[in-house]
């Protein structure tokens, strides 16, 4: 029954062999070389089988079972694929399914490529039909920027969207820690910043922070399902967090008042106050240090009161302070407008405003991130009567966020410039989780494929079809999603 598959995003290569089926018994087992970095993954995957059967799933180190018996789902590391460290192969059949990738990241791609293929057959029989697959990810950057400044997720509600991001390939998860409304990080050497900015959010909704030991948990959480964690400091505007918990940061030497409204660009660093270069020096030291992965997003987006040589200076500061510390620099599409030293990554996202400084700044080095507010953005509403949400970029039904193309999107940028593609959701109306996944589902799937499939395997028609199929899935989880009437809900 071919028609029974349907996974997202769309894999490169996907045949069906014609043998008979793999099917999922009390018997089945993962089967892994007894490497420490595997082991971890084998969990993963014995566990995420384990949810999809309803019962646990058994794993075995391969050393001490040889001649593998029937029933196994083997994991190994391989050279023999598509270049890339998330390139990978699924092969199943009856009583054995192999995943092979060329590293741990690669595996985490195959184990929910097979979760997505588990279906329930006639009976009840969970089972993975016959197929071979062999994928690798058409961008490496796969992202999605959740803002817990306006509204603050605990933990546990951002674990449920890194599992989702897992699910669909996605690998960075970059938050927007700080804004005018919050500061949600703690910062060992600024320790004011949380303590007295913390506690507000939009509307006076509560708020909260994440402890240092909260952000590396939700950082090895991420890890083990390949999304990496990159954190925005937003600087120099979108900083009234900031100068509400140090008042050497404004010319009065008074913390301005706390802000719960959703207005933009009224709050700014000022680069000749003497505080001002040590606070960015020790924010972001401080932030680089709690990060293992190679980037720091220094916003610099909708500064709107500031000289372009002010915004220049203060963008250079915290570039500099992120590049000390050993990492690199991810900004707003803004930063276009100041000197980037190659190899930057500018995040374009504004559509009602001149690209000409953008693909100015892909010519001369930087690295492109494509989140057009016009398509990515997944807090904007579907159409005219989306209760959440807002409206600037317009209204994003789930065709919209599907069919457009990153290379071409804006005239002039050179291909192998986009580095990849970023969804975006902003919160200013989205005050929970059930909020939140009304929003990204099932939009976030349409990015993901996006970014993942090569664009002659995209096909609206096709997609229709796989989407609708992922309802069950997300009811499965208890999570809230929107039924888009472009899709015939099974
Ligand atoms: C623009 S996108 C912003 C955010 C808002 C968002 C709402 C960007 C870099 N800045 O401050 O939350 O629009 O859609």
């Amino acid at each position: 029954m071919p028609d029974a598959i349907a996974v997202i995003p769309q894999p490169s290569v996907l045949e069906q062999t014609g043998d008979a089926p793999f099917v999922l018994t009390e018997a089945t087992t993962v089967v892994v070389d007894g490497r420490p970095d595997l082991i971890g993954i084998a969990v993963l995957a014995a566990d995420l089988l384990g949810r999809v059967g309803g019962r646990a799933v058994e794993v075995r180190y391969a050393e001490s079972s040889p001649g593998a018996a029937t029933g196994v789902v083997r994991l190994r590391l391989v050279e023999s694929l598509p270049p890339g460290d998330e390139a990978y192969r699924v092969t199943s059949r009856a009583g054995r399914i192999d995943l092979e990738a060329r590293t741990p990241a690669g595996l985490v791609r195959a184990i929910v490529t097979l979760r997505q293929l588990v279906v329930a057959a006639p009976g009840g029989v969970l089972q993975v039909p016959a197929v071979r697959i062999e994928d690798a990810p058409r961008y490496q950057w796969r992202g999605l920027s959740v803002d817990v400044a306006r509204h603050f997720l605990p933990v546990r509600d951002l674990k449920v969207v890194i599992g989702l991001m897992s699910h669909y390939k996605l690998n960075v998860l970059h938050l927007h820690l700080t804004d005018d409304q919050g500061w949600r990080l703690h910062v060992r050497s600024r320790p004011l910043l949380t303590r007295l900015s913390s506690s507000t959010s939009v509307d006076g909704d509560p708020g909260g922070f994440y402890t240092a030991e909260d952000y590396a948990d939700l950082v090895a959480y991420g890890a083990v399902r390949g999304v990496r964690v990159v954190p925005e400091i937003d600087v120099p505007g979108h900083v009234n967090a900031a100068t509400h918990a140090y008042g050497e940061l404004n010319p009065s030497g008074e913390p301005t008042d706390s802000y719960t409204g959703i207005e933009v660009g009224f709050s700014r660093l000022h680069a000749d106050l003497p505080a001002t270069g040590p606070f960015l020096t020790d924010v972001f030291s401080d932030v680089a240090a709690m990060t293992p992965g190679e980037y720091v997003h220094i916003g610099g987006d909708e500064v709107l009161t500031m000289e372009a040589d002010e915004y220049a200076t203060l963008v250079a500061a915290a570039s500099a302070a992120v590049r000390a510390a050993g990492k690199k620099v991810v900004g707003w599409q803004e930063i276009a407008h100041t000197p980037l030293e190659p190899g930057t990554v500018v995040q374009y996202w504004d559509t009602r405003v001149d690209p000409a400084p953008f693909v100015a700044a892909a010519q001369a080095g930087a690295l492109l991130l494509m989140s057009p507010g016009s398509k990515a953005y997944l807090d904007m509403k579907y159409d005219a009567s989306t209760e959440l949400g807002l409206e600037w970029a317009g209204h994003i039904e789930l065709r919209d966020a599907y069919d457009w193309e990153p290379s071409t999107l804006i005239e002039g940028v050179p291909a192998e410039s986009v580095i990849g593609v970023e969804a975006a959701v902003w919160t200013e109306t989205l005050r929970d989780l059930p909020a939140l996944t009304q929003m990204l589902l099932p939009r976030l799937a349409a990015i993901a494929e996006v970014a993942w499939s090569a664009p002659e395997r995209r096909d609206w028609d096709d997609f229709r079809d796989r989407v609708a199929r992922q309802a069950p899935f997300w009811d499965r989880l208890g999570l809230s999603w929107y039924a888009s009437p472009q899709v015939d809900w099974a």
